[in-house]
Order: structure tokens, then C-alpha cells, then sequence
């Protein structure tokens, strides 16, 4: 430190001087501040902008916010006593619940002292002669730091369409990514939700049956399996805590980080009567399970009809009005190849007398007026406006940071036509940067604790490798990204997963976005393997000096 050093507080000149931060404290910033902290002994520091733990699930909590992994595989699996310490009530996490869950490690780790709460990171610029990243929020505090790790979260963009008139809107709207903590009391008001993904899908049957009048205006149609979400019996309970090591090495062992495998069969090869007798059990036990009943199910366009054909024909058996019936299952892209939604009483949820459905694929939304939502064939006068409306997902949560390595080039102009990094760890220009789940990386086509939990504790022994070589700075190199990115794509275009047009996967759901395949498809199995094998080969790809 130098002579203006703070020994009480470690500011330097004004600026506080850390070995690390990290940026976020939901699920990723957590695990990732335990390991640097506890197991390299860095000092370090978590910004979250948030007022608590929690991320996602702090920031989400819409009516009937819930997870669709299952309750036993969404959790850390790093500590076998924390996995027997912690109980699951229900098949699926619900949002408070997995909020208080994340509390409970934070406490159980004493992580809350290092983190700091309220402070949203505005920039981070690299310095390459001190070889530090200079990190600035908005409430005015500079850090100087060593190593940086976004922990940002794949979804924490809140997408609020820009819709004409908004402003003049004399009712209440929320965009479901922004919830009020107090929540939205919906007694005898006439809502309007727009959006029909995985959060309107959830969603839509909680509002209705508070409101008076639930219209919900839907863009494209979307497949949803029911959840069939259920009170986990004591016997289950038992099961986890005596099966903890089994269940993370279960799920270490997946394309999708999930405790269910993909089956072998095929669908182009199972009769008409067999696969309706599959698909019919696979919808009974509910979940994302169905998408695994057949492993051609994604990369066969045949295949996946079948499995679209089924849920559609759930669809106009389950909704009485043909022509909702009708507007629902008028699906446009093949099944799961957009994030597929799971449910509790979606479809059922348009035959109750108060819940009516508008297209707007046919009539678009025109503006919203004082009193209401206009498409171009009607106005419909309501008292909320939900924004069931998604994200800027993946990349959003990074460039809305100012975030510049060498020689000030800013990440937002290497990524113009799209995120390109190496393993989604990585972006070549910005030393000693990583990104927990950045683009590029299995994410969101994973069961997030796993795919976070490679993530950090890959940092972390990359970290360490460096400390106990003596090593400064490590740096994807262009050739490296330029593999990977061509990776990327490769197998992303091996599946059908492209072929939805307006998938956030694509980037497709925000205006001017470049369209690119984001995720990496390959599987959480492979790109473990592919990370390790990096690793051994004293992180080939990298530049270490
Ligand atoms: P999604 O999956 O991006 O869904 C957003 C929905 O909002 C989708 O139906 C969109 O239609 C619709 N949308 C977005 N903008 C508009 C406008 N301007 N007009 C009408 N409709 C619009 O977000 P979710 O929050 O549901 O889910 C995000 C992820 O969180 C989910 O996949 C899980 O991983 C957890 P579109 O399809 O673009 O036509």
C-alpha cells in the first residue's frame, strides 16, 4: 500500500484496495466470495446493488415465483453438511424460499461481513500498468483490485418494452423482475399481463385468482408442461440427506446439470401408440423431465414434432373456448427450443369466467393510454399492467457496466455483434476479468448451481495456480476466442435450439440485439471436461505471465 494508505480502512487515496470483488451476491457472488475468501485467503469484497442476498431471487418475487429444477438439485453441493443441514418443503423451490435458503448460507458462512449491500457497480477499467482493475459505483466508492469476477446473474436485465404512452398510464404497472417487496394487492382490479413466458406462465394463475379480471396479451405462443409441484414427503427428505454426495455427483454427470438423464431411445424410432404412452407418463410426472424422453428430441426436426403435436393437443384438450384453444397452441417454433416453461394451472387458468387472452401476434400492441393497454383492434381499459417481459439476458447485465480493458477499449465494442469470449470465462483484452456464467458457457441451458459451482471453483484454482507460480495476469488469447466462439456456434447449430426466432437465447427479444446464439449447447458434461482439460494443460488459451 502506499504512504496514503487507510491501515484502518484499506482506502488508498479515497479508493478501498482489495486482492478481489465480486460483482453480485445471488447464488454465483456467494459461492464465489466463500471461495476466494475461506479457501485462497484473498481479500475480498462482494458489490451487491440489492439491499440483500439473493439475486434473482431477491429481485423476482411476482406471484407464484418459483424454480423449475427440482428442489433437490438447486442448492450448493460443495459442503455435504450444509446439503444435510438444509431442508426443501416442496418439490420446487418457491422464491422465499430459496431466499431464505441463500440467507441461511450467507449466515452459516459469515459471508454478509464482506459483502457490501446497496452498491451498484457502474464501471470497471483496467490499468495496465498497475496491472489493477479501477471499479466505481454509483454511490461514489472507487476499488482498486487485483482480480474481478462478474457474478451478475444471466437474467437480472429487466426488459420493459418501450411501449408509447407508458408514462401517461394513470394505474400501477411493475415489470416482474422489479417486484415490490411489499408485494401488489390485486382485490378487485382489472390486470393487464403481458408476456406469456416461463414468469407469465407462472404468474398468470396467482394474479387470477386474486383479480377481478386477468387479460393476458400474448406475443408468441409457448409450449408449458405442468409441474406438478408437490409437498416433499418425510420419506423424500430422508432420501437427500442420506444421498447428498450421490446427488451432486449425479448432477455432475448430466448434459444439463439435472438428476434425470436423457434417455437413450429415439423418437423417429418408437411407434405412434408407444411414444403417446411415453410422453402421456412423462406429462403426469411433470417437469422439465419431458424434454428428456427422447434423445433426438432437440436435433430432430421429425422428432421434435411429435413432442409439440402432444402438447398442443394438451393444450386445445384442456382449454374449453376453441379460440383461445386455438390462439394458445398456435405455437411457432419446436418444443424447448426456446427456455421451456413448466406450470401449476396455466391452460386451466383461461376457462375461469375472469381471464381472457388477447393476440397480439395478429394485433400488436399500439400504445397504452391513460386508462389501458391499445392494440390495434381495441383498447383494453385495466387498473395494473404486469410486465411479465423478460430480460436483456446474458449479455445485458454486463454491458449496462461502463467495462474497459487495455488501452480503454470498452466491452461493449468488442461484443457489437455479439458476446465473444473464451469458455464464457474470459473476453481477450480484459486481463484477470472473469465472468461466473458469462455468455458462452452452458448458464442458462444448465441447472444454475451447477454450472456456477464450475464456474467458481474453476476461478478459484486458476487463482491459486497463479498465486503458487508467482504468476500476475492471466488473458484469454484472440485465437483462443476465436475457437471458441466458432465452438459456440457449431454446436448450437447441431441442435434445433436456433430455430426459435424470438428466443432470448438469440438475444432475439430485444430490439437491436444482434442475433447470436448465446449459451454454450455442448453440455455441462463436456464443458466441465473441456475446463479441466484447459487447466491440466497449464491453461492452454490463456496468456499467464
Ligand atoms: P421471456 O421468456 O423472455 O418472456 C417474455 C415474454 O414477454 C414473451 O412472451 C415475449 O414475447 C413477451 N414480450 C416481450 N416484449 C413484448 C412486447 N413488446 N409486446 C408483447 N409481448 C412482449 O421472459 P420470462 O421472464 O418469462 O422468462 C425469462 C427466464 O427466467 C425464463 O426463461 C427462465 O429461465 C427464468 P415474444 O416471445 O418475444 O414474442
Amino acid at each position: 500500500m502506499s504512504e496514503l494508505a487507510d491501515t484502518r480502512t484499506g482506502k488508498v487515496g479515497g479508493a478501498t484496495e482489495l486482492d478481489a470483488l465480486v460483482i453480485g451476491a445471488g447464488f454465483a457472488g456467494l459461492y464465489q466470495l466463500l471461495c476466494l475468501r475461506d479457501r485462497l485467503g484473498l481479500s475480498v469484497k462482494a458489490l451487491e446493488a440489492g439491499s440483500g442476498v439473493g439475486g434473482t431471487w431477491y429481485w423476482n418475487r411476482y406471484p407464484g415465483a418459483r424454480c423449475d429444477s427440482e428442489s433437490h438439485v438447486y442448492w450448493y453441493t460443495f459442503s455435504p453438511e450444509l446439503m444435510r443441514e438444509w431442508e426443501w418443503s416442496e418439490r420446487y423451490p418457491g422464491q422465499a424460499e430459496i431466499l431464505r435458503y441463500l440467507n441461511f448460507v450467507a449466515d452459516r458462512f459469515d459471508l454478509k461481513r464482506d459483502i457490501q449491500f446497496n452498491s451498484r457497480v457502474t464501471s470497471a477499467h483496467y490499468d495496465a500498468a498497475a496491472n489493477r482493475w479501477r471499479v466505481s459505483t454509483e454511490q461514489g466508492e472507487t476499488f482498486i483490485v487485483k482480480f474481478l469476477v462478474t457474478a451478475v446473474g444471466c437474467l437480472s436485465t429487466a426488459n420493459v418494452p418501450k411501449i408509447p404512452g407508458l408514462q401517461d398510464f394513470k394505474g400501477d404497472w411493475y415489470h416482474t423482475g422489479h417486484w415490490p417487496h411489499e408485494g401488489v394487492d390485486f382485490t378487485d382490479k382489472r390486470v393487464g399481463m403481458i408476456g406469456t413466458g416461463s414468469t407469465g406462465i407462472q404468474a398468470a394463475p396467482v394474479i387470477a385468482a386474486q383479480a377481478k379480471h386477468l387479460t393476458v396479451f400474448q406475443r408468441t405462443a409457448n409450449y408449458s408442461v405442468p409441474a406438478r409441484n408437490v409437498p416433499l414427503t418425510a420419506d423424500f427428505k430422508q432420501y437427500v440427506k442420506q444421498n447428498a454426495e450421490e446427488i451432486r455427483t449425479a448432477t455432475h454427470q448430466t448434459y444439463n446439470g439435472m438428476f434425470f438423464k436423457v434417455d437413450d431411445r429415439k423418437a423417429v424410432e418408437t411407434s405412434l401408440e408407444e411414444r403417446e404412452t411415453i410422453y402421456e407418463a412423462a406429462w403426469q410426472r411433470g417437469g422439465l423431465q419431458f424434454r428428456a424422453v427422447f434423445q433426438d428430441m432437440l436435433v430432430s426436426k421429425q422428432a421434435n414434432d411429435t413432442a409439440a403435436d402432444f402438447i398442443k393437443r394438451k393444450i386445445r384438450s384442456i382449454v374449453k373456448d376453441p379460440k383461445t384453444a386455438a390462439i394458445l397452441s398456435d405455437i411457432d417454433h419446436p418444443y424447448a427450443a426456446k427456455r421451456p416453461p413448466i406450470d401449476t394451472d396455466y391452460f386451466e387458468t383461461y376457462n375461469r369466467p375472469n381471464v381472457s387472452l388477447v393476440d397480439v401476434k395478429t394485433s400488436p400492441i399500439q400504445r397504452i393510454s391513460e386508462s389501458g393497454i391499445c392494440t390495434t383492434e381495441a383498447e383494453y381499459p385495466v387498473d395494473i399492467i404486469v410486465f411479465a417481459t423478460g430480460f436483456d439476458a446474458m449479455t445485458g447485465p454486463l454491458l449496462r457496466m461502463d467495462i474497459r480493458g487495455r488501452d480503454g477499449v470498452a466491452l461493449k465494442d468488442v461484443w457489437e455483434a455479439g458476446p465473444r469470449n473464451y469458455l464464457g470465462l474470459q473476453v481477450a483484452g480484459f486481463p484477470n476479468l472473469f465472468t461466473v456464467t458469462g455468455p458462452g458457457s452452458p448458464s442458462v441451458l444448465c441447472n444454475m448451481p451447477v454450472a456456477i459451482e464450475q464456474h467458481a471453483d474453476w476461478i478459484t484454482d486458476c487463482i491459486a495456480h497463479m498465486r503458487a507460480k508467482g504468476l500476475a495476469r492471466i488473458e484469454a488469447r484472440p485465437e483462443a476466442v476465436e475457437k471458441w466462439v466458432a465452438e459456440v456456434n457449431e454446436v448450437a447449430n447441431r441442435t434445433l435450439l436456433p430455430q426459435a426466432k424470438h428466443s432470448w437465447y438469440l438475444g432475439a427479444n430485444i430490439p437491436g440485439k444482434p442475433r447470436v446464439f448465446m449459451p454454450y449447447a455442448g453440455g455441462m458434461i463436456r464443458y466441465r471436461e473441456i475446463c479441466q482439460e484447459v487447466a491440466a494443460r497449464s491453461y492452454e488459451g490463456f496468456a499467464l505471465s
